[in-house]
């Protein structure tokens, strides 16, 4: 069964740690970003780790030089489990964080194509070849899109690594079209249709059951 990942985009403290205590048990990883870290202070992981005992991965989308990918990674690693970087900026760009997630013995997920409207303009074009790049540097998972089941599959067929997939629920993506394609080392994730919902708990089960009960195969 593919596990389940909150994409925790809430921009405050307290209700990012309510949220964690509903859900805690039917999720199976917590996803941070931008609009959490920018609001709350990195510390948040540690804060979150506490309370729900589960891997958090950082969605920073590293896209810079490898000197400064470097020092991203440094400060994300020390309280994270992994961290999310961008392929599109080369080998040596996602080698240097893998550099960094190595002593730490940490994750590092690379984007290969994005789930919303616009990655079909600049991104789709290149998808494969990230994904056969991924494959080659041995990175531990890829994000690829939950809206666009055929290329889940096309770039998890090439790559075949772990996938976290973004883009089920306000997306329009939805766990029926995706859950043949997935594995239990893969990753379904889920924000806003868990943390804007009136009863986040009851949502995360309903989730976390159609991820168990789904497969068809
Ligand atoms: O659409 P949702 O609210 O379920 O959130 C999806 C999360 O995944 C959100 O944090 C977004 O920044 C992230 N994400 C994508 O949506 C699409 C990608 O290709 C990669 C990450």
């Amino acid at each position: 069964m593919p596990k389940l990942m909150i994409a925790l985009d809430v921009l405050n403290r307290e209700e990012a740690l309510k949220i964690v205590n509903e859900v805690k048990d039917y999720i199976d990883a917590v996803k941070v970003g931008y609009p959490l870290v920018l609001s709350s202070g990195l510390e948040i992981v540690e804060e979150i780790k506490k309370i729900c005992n589960r891997e958090v991965i950082c969605d920073f989308k590293v896209a810079d030089i490898p000197e400064t990918n470097r020092k991203i990674a440094e400060i994300a690693l020390k309280y994270a489990d992994g961290i999310i970087v961008h392929g599109f900026v080369g080998e040596d760009s996602v080698k240097a964080v893998q550099e960094v997630a190595k002593k730490f013995n940490k994750k590092v997920i690379m984007v290969t194509e994005m789930s919303h409207p616009g990655a079909i303009q600049y991104m789709q074009p290149i998808a494969n070849k990230l994904a056969k790049m991924a494959k080659k540097l041995k990175v531990d998972a890829i994000v690829a899109p939950s809206t666009r089941p055929e290329r889940l599959k096309e770039i998890k067929d090439i790559a075949k690594l772990p996938v976290m997939t973004p883009g089920v629920g306000y997306q329009g993506g939805k766990i029926e079209e995706i859950i043949n394609i997935l594995d239990e080392n893969d990753y379904v994730i889920v924000g806003r249709s868990i943390y804007q919902s009136e009863n986040p708990k009851d949502v995360a089960k309903k989730f976390k059951e159609k991820l168990n009960k789904n497969k068809t195969k």
